[in-house]
């Protein structure tokens, strides 16, 4: 009986000792330890031994057992041992590389531009509005008192999808659709991608970005439209710049004004960026024609308005120096980086 024991206990030991992963030690156990395994069947059952022989047969099965499982423990430690050492060495880290420097993304000059002409505006009660790029030639021109005889009108001019629908060629079209749906006072700001039918050159694009503004209320005047307008500039291009406004002539404002601001390279005294003319025009601005008020159901004799709108192309290449206004959309990270 000893012996038998003693062969059993061998066996499960060799098996235990072969396991080479834990995951063969589980297979193990359960072959060795488990309920249908080796000691299961192997060892005898104490329900079939001789009353007599069970103290000594029961110490030998206990003993048995306890050597197994005492084995089966140890190779569990060495084989979690052997594991761990594994580990260490296939996820080993140098501390010491240097790291990756992450390439920084950062604005394009366009949207720091209109971010900052935003802020401005935002600071003074502004509210943003945008609206869509395919537009309809209502909101485009024909609530805007743009007659149809007007050349931007003509297919050369615009880009026309159907005879009604076109890419619009100003964000006004989102300041009609605002005043049509809210009341004064009006206080908004529409900056956006715009298309005009322009052959492209160094100072042309026939997509394009503005910002146009718009405020609506009683008792506005062209002293407001100053104001409002001379508070920007000193913002955008310091405390020192002196403005003028100049006629001009839009069709959805009377009277209408080109506003220029000293310019911000000699300082007045000319140079090549203002030509020689010591002031640097950017924006054009008129009070809102008592026209597009009525077509957006105001009563023209209770509320007036003042409006502006400028380019983000023309005041960036302004502003950086920038000579051609095809860099801004050929994404050429020589040029975008410079920013
Ligand atoms: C400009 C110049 C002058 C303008 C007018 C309007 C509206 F919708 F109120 F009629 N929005 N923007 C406007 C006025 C735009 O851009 C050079």
């Amino acid at each position: 009986m000893e012996e038998e024991l003693k062969q059993v206990q061998a066996e499960a030991l060799m098996r235990i000792q072969g396991a080479s992963t834990l995951a063969e030690l589980e297979q193990v156990r359960q072959a060795v330890l488990g309920r249908k395994g080796l000691l299961a069947q192997k060892l005898p059952n104490m329900r079939e031994v001789p009353p007599e022989q069970r103290p000594v047969v029961g110490r030998l099965r206990n003993e048995v057992q306890r050597a197994v499982q005492a084995a089966f423990a140890a190779r569990r430690a060495e084989l979690e041992e052997v594991e761990r050492r594994r580990k260490l060495e296939v996820e080993r880290l140098d501390v010491t590389l240097p790291g990756r420097i992450p390439l920084p993304g950062r604005k394009h000059p366009l949207t720091q531009v209109r971010d900052e002409i935003v802020d401005i505006f935002v600071g003074m009660g502004f509210t943003v509005v945008e609206g869509p790029e395919v537009e309809l030639e209502y909101y485009n021109f024909i609530a805007l008192n743009i007659p149809p005889d007007h050349p931007a009108r003509d297919d050369h001019d615009s880009f026309f999808i159907t005879d009604h629908i076109l890419l619009r060629t100003e964000t006004s079209a989102v300041q009609i659709r605002t005043m049509e749906t809210q009341e004064p006072p009006v206080r908004i700001i529409a900056p956006g991608r715009v298309y005009r039918r322009d052959a492209v050159d160094a100072t042309h694009s026939h997509t394009f970005h503005q910002v146009e503004g718009l405020l609506v209320d009683e008792h506005i005047s062209f002293g407001d439209l100053k104001g409002v307008l001379q508070v920007f500039a000193q913002k955008m291009f310091g405390q020192d710049v002196r403005m003028r406004f100049r006629p001009d002539y839009f069709p959805f404002t009377e009277p209408s004004a080109e506003a220029s601001i000293s310019c911000f390279s000699c300082g007045g005294g000319g140079c090549p960026l203002c030509k020689f003319t010591g002031w640097i025009e950017i924006l054009g601005s008129g009070m809102v024609h008592p026209q597009v008020l009525e077509n957006v159901g105001y009563d023209s004799e209770r509320y007036t308005g003042f409006a502006f709108g400028m380019g983000l192309e023309r005041l960036a290449m302004l502003k950086y120096g920038i000579t051609d206004i095809r860099l801004f959309f050929e994404n050429d990270l020589r040029f975008l980086q410079q920013f």
